[in-house]
């Protein structure tokens, strides 16, 4: 009781001290308003309210507004969220939290975790201490989003036989056939002598299967010191190949810093150490330049390459919306390059002048999908991940 008399002895005399003219509100400190992030599970079908709080440091006795807005982060307005302009938010006399809904489209296709934001703005009776928040739509899917749209090979060659085929319809990586390589290339090769920003693993995150197809996926999370995960395998000691057509039907990813990749390299150094023994680059592809692919194919004395490097250029539409088929015609002293069965380069051993020709003699393959490096460089703000690398099936005829 003398506690409490004492408190309103004080209010008392505070307000005697004030201007003594003024209303309330005038006795009181105006509020600070903050919006808080928000992380939720996008959910898997019509859409989900994500709800912003939305707080003021202290009840006040006239109503306090705000106006707030959303702005596209990794999620896009329209496809990934409804967005929202200059709505008003107002706190009635002593409310001081409130709510604000903004509309997720729910969907059962994976994705990364996109984000948004939300940020205030015109606020009346109060001031902005934490004006802008975030909201995380958590990717709560695994079915990775393609069709089996875009060219697809004949399964017959005039001359030639079906010698071997991976079709990738299985649901797990065939270890006769194919070994991981895991890690980041170091001590021997850090960044895979490339300056790789990825990690590789086995994990089933970054190589799956759906729908008949093998999948790798490039992830951007921290592992091992890198901030990217991917996969690698090749078919080495497993698998060789020598002479005959090789057809792979893929689907690539794009965006800057992502570098997909069909390749052989020698299964014995014949000629040497690299480059001398020789590398076939059938298809490698710089995310950036989404409807063009370059085959190059390595030799020379070392210790860097020559090589013979030329491009194919889509007429129509990216190397990332369909699948389409890298090919590779190969015999004796000669290599060809094709893309949809259309021929765009071939190296024959003419071409190669003085040097030693590598490519008579047994190859294996290398599948895998780089993130950075020498050739497309870093990935940047606008690299969306994950990016997925989607390989149908490998045919070797002969
Ligand atoms: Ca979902
Ligand atoms: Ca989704
Ligand atoms: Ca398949």
């Amino acid at each position: 009781m003398k506690k409490l008399k004492a408190g309103l002895v004080f209010a008392a005399v505070t307000a005697a001290l004030c201007c003594g003219k003024g209303n309330d509100a005038d006795k009181q400190p105006l509020p600070a308003i903050s919006i808080a992030d928000r992380s939720m599970n996008e959910g898997n079908g019509g859409t989900t309210s994500m709800e912003f709080t939305v707080t003021l440091s202290n009840a006040y006795s006239a109503p306090v507004s705000v106006r707030y807005s959303t702005i596209d982060g990794t999620a896009k307005s329209g496809e990934d969220y409804t967005s929202v302009s200059s709505q008003l938010c107002t706190w009635q006399p002593g409310e001081t939290q409130k709510k604000i809904a903004v509309s997720v489209v729910a969907d059962d296709v994976k994705e990364g975790d996109d984000t948004f934001s939300v940020r205030l703005s015109s606020p009346e009776n109060g001031t902005l201490i934490r004006q802008t928040a975030v909201g995380t739509i958590r990717n709560d899917d695994s079915k990775v989003p393609f069709t089996n749209a875009g060219y697809d090979a004949p399964t017959s060659y005039p001359g030639y036989s079906l010698a071997w085929s991976e079709e990738f319809n299985g649901s797990v990586l065939d270890d006769k056939v194919w070994s991981y390589e895991n890690g980041d290339g170091c001590p021997t090769l850090c960044g895979w002598g490339n300056n790789e920003l990825e990690n590789y693993t086995s994990r089933p995150d970054n190589l799956f299967f759906q729908d008949g197809k093998m999948i790798i996926e490039a992830r951007q999370e921290t592992l091992g010191g890198k901030n990217y995960t991917s996969a690698r395998i090749k078919t080495q000691g497993k698998k060789g190949f020598k002479f005959g057509r090789i057809d792979i039907r893929a689907k690539l990813p794009a965006g800057k810093g992502i570098w997909p990749a069909l390749w052989l390299m020698p299964q014995d150094n014949v000629y040497g150490v690299w480059p001398k023994s020789g590398e076939i680059d059938l298809m490698e592809a710089i995310g950036s330049e989404p409807a063009k692919i370059l085959g190059t194919l390595h030799y020379g004395p070392g210790p860097g390459s020559t090589n013979i490097s030329r491009n194919y250029v889509l007429p129509a539409g990216t190397f990332n919306n369909e699948f389409h088929v890298f090919s590779m015609e190969w015999k004796q002293d000669q290599v060809k390059l094709y893309v949809d069965n259309n021929l765009f380069s071939t190296v024959s051993k003419a071409d190669l002048g003085n040097n030693a020709y590598p490519y008579n003699e047994t190859f294996y393959l290398i599948v895998n999908l780089a993130v950075g490096g020498n050739l497309p460089g870093s990935p940047d703000a606008s690299t969306y991940f994950p990016q997925w690398f989607i390989l149908d099936y490998i045919r070797w005829y002969q």
